[in-house]
């Protein structure tokens, strides 16, 4: 595991597939204003001299009707319809409509309250358990129905996100009180988190690392406070995470009976699909 991240520049470095084409458009973008700010500001500065005050001058005034001044607006225009065709468009596909296929992607769950993370993996089976709503207590965060044989070995995390290097993940959002919003700057991406409904977020993490999540959304007093840590782990330590969790929770003997269950249905032809319940 590395240290913290440095900064570069004031943003975070970054660690996820996607992350380079946008930090290389916010760049386009800054050089771009900078320079047209420059220009309009040195167009200005010329103005202001040039037709400065002097005794005896006159105020002239006419109407605009030349064409040169739509020239700079043109090129405004069209530098804006580039970007939105060849930058905005292509990369908003792919964050937002190219979400990786649930069988190449692992989907964990994001149940969000005021003022935590709770993060609900499938486990070995690949299904998640049940919640319901009714089950929601001190010791039952997300409400998860033990009787159903799906939850039996799913693993609860809170505010600690473990996930593996180089393998897409998909977080299947939602939230018990009120919006909040799944922020991890290293992942360039961001999304609100709607009670009574399910958004998604996923992420290809490629550098292994310790990043803060953040909730973007201000959702009361303990806002500042929910934070959390994606930890990206080489797969070897992220599967040694995972075992841990269920020997923590079914007690080494279920925990590996657990686990090798799942080994030998993996190799089994007809194996069913990794499924989202
Ligand atoms: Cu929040």
């Amino acid at each position: 595991m590395n240290e913290e991240p440095g900064f570069a520049m004031g943003i975070p470095p970054v660690a996820v597939s996607y992350g380079a084409q946008l930090d290389s458009l916010m760049t386009l973008l800054h050089v771009v204003m900078v320079a047209i700010f420059v220009i309009w500001g040195v167009y200005l500065a010329y103005c202001l001299w040039a037709y400065r005050a002097r005794p005896g001058g006159r105020a002239v005034y006419h109407t605009a009707g030349e064409r040169a001044s739509f020239i700079p607006d043109a090129l405004v225009l069209a530098f804006e319809v580039w970007l939105i065709l060849a930058f905005g468009i292509p990369i908003w596909a792919n964050l937002k409509q190219e979400v990786p296929p649930v069988g190449e992607s692992l989907q964990i769950r994001l149940v969000a309250q005021q003022f935590a993370w709770n993060f609900q993996y499938a486990g070995p089976d690949g299904t998640f358990g049940r919640r319901d709503v009714a089950l929601i207590s001190a010791s039952n965060a997300i409400g998860l129905d033990d009787k159903d044989p799906a939850a039996k070995d799913d693993v609860l995390s809170i505010n600690n996100l473990h996930v593996p290097v180089g393998k897409p993940f998909t977080l299947l959002m939602t939230s018990k009180d009120v919006i909040h919003d799944f922020q991890v700057t290293n992942f360039r991406n961001k999304q609100d988190i709607v009670p009574g409904m399910t958004t998604t977020l996923w992420f290809e993490p490629n550098v292994i690392g310790k990043y803060e999540i953040g909730c973007a959304q201000l959702c009361g007093l303990g806002h500042t406070q929910m934070v959390g840590n994606v930890f990206v782990e080489e797969p070897a330590d992220y599967e040694a995470w995972m075992k841990t969790q269920l020997e923590l929770k079914l007690g080494t003997a279920d925990a590996s009976r657990v686990l090798e269950d799942a080994r030998s249905q993996a190799s089994a032809p007809g194996r069913a699909e990794r499924t989202e319940s």
